[in-house]
């Protein structure tokens, strides 16, 4: 039986939202505080507004972040820039369904390149849209705020979503992680988890915060996990 919730959530921190004036002190304090993953938005402005970061700037990282990437691409036809990244041992992608007219051709291109695969779905995309693609993925990505900035509302009902994915998956045998993206915050966190949250992509709402020390914020991040996890049934 797979994607039986484990006792481990893991913590992804999204670059996009690092104070990118003191980028690698940061970064270096995730190394520190033992970080699963780095997040990193790719954002193309058509698909979703604004534009994050391109490889001359994720690839500053590559070297100081110990861990592996996870990139979360907010782009249009996301396969004419796979051959841009450095693939790495254990990076993950995940592409959104509604973002690709050939999703498995696609999913099946990342994974020959050395990736993980996962689907990326906005709040508004139903879960069915993984029927004859949810076999193939080692993730799912779902959106709990529109693609786009960071400090956003929180779509409430994108929060059931992930009980519902959980059950979808569940009830297929199947071992594939949950990851929630968007408004991560202290008061969400313990839902986003019981819930069946496996991953959680910790952004400006939770742990980039201005008014608190990296440090204090990622305690008080796994203090919220933790009551999340105790609180699963
Ligand atoms: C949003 C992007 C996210 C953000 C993160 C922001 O399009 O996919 O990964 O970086 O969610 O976090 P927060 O806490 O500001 O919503
Ligand atoms: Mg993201």
């Amino acid at each position: 039986m797979k994607n039986k919730n484990s006792d481990h959530v893991k913590i992804s921190a999204s670059l996009m939202c690092v104070n990118w004036l003191k980028a690698e002190e940061e970064i270096q304090i995730l190394n520190e505080e033992n970080i699963d993953l780095l997040h990193i938005d790719v954002i193309d402005g058509r698909y979703a507004p604004d534009f994050t970061m391109g490889t001359s700037i994720i690839n500053c990282f590559r070297d100081i972040f110990k861990r592996p990437f996870d990139y979360h691409l907010m782009v249009e036809e996301p396969s004419r820039i796979f051959e841009t990244f450095d693939i790495r041992d254990g990076d993950s992608f995940a592409i959104h369904q509604e973002c690709c007219r050939n999703l498995h051709r696609d999913l099946i291109t990342l994974r020959q390149m050395g990736a993980k695969v996962g689907v990326a779905l906005s709040p508004a995309t139903p879960i069915s849209t993984l029927d004859y693609i949810i076999e193939d993925l080692d993730h799912v990505l779902l959106m709990t705020v529109n693609p786009g900035f960071k400090g956003q509302a929180l779509v409430p009902q994108a929060v059931s979503k992930i009980k519902d994915l959980k059950e979808y998956i569940d009830n297929r045998g199947l071992d594939v992680a949950i990851h929630v993206d968007g408004n991560v915050s202290i008061e969400n966190i313990p839902t986003m988890v019981s819930n069946g949250g496996d991953t959680l992509i910790s952004g400006s709402s939770g742990m980039f915060m201005k008014e608190m020390r990296l440090k204090e914020s990622i305690k008080i991040f796994r203090e919220a996990i933790s009551r999340g996890i105790n609180a699963r049934s």
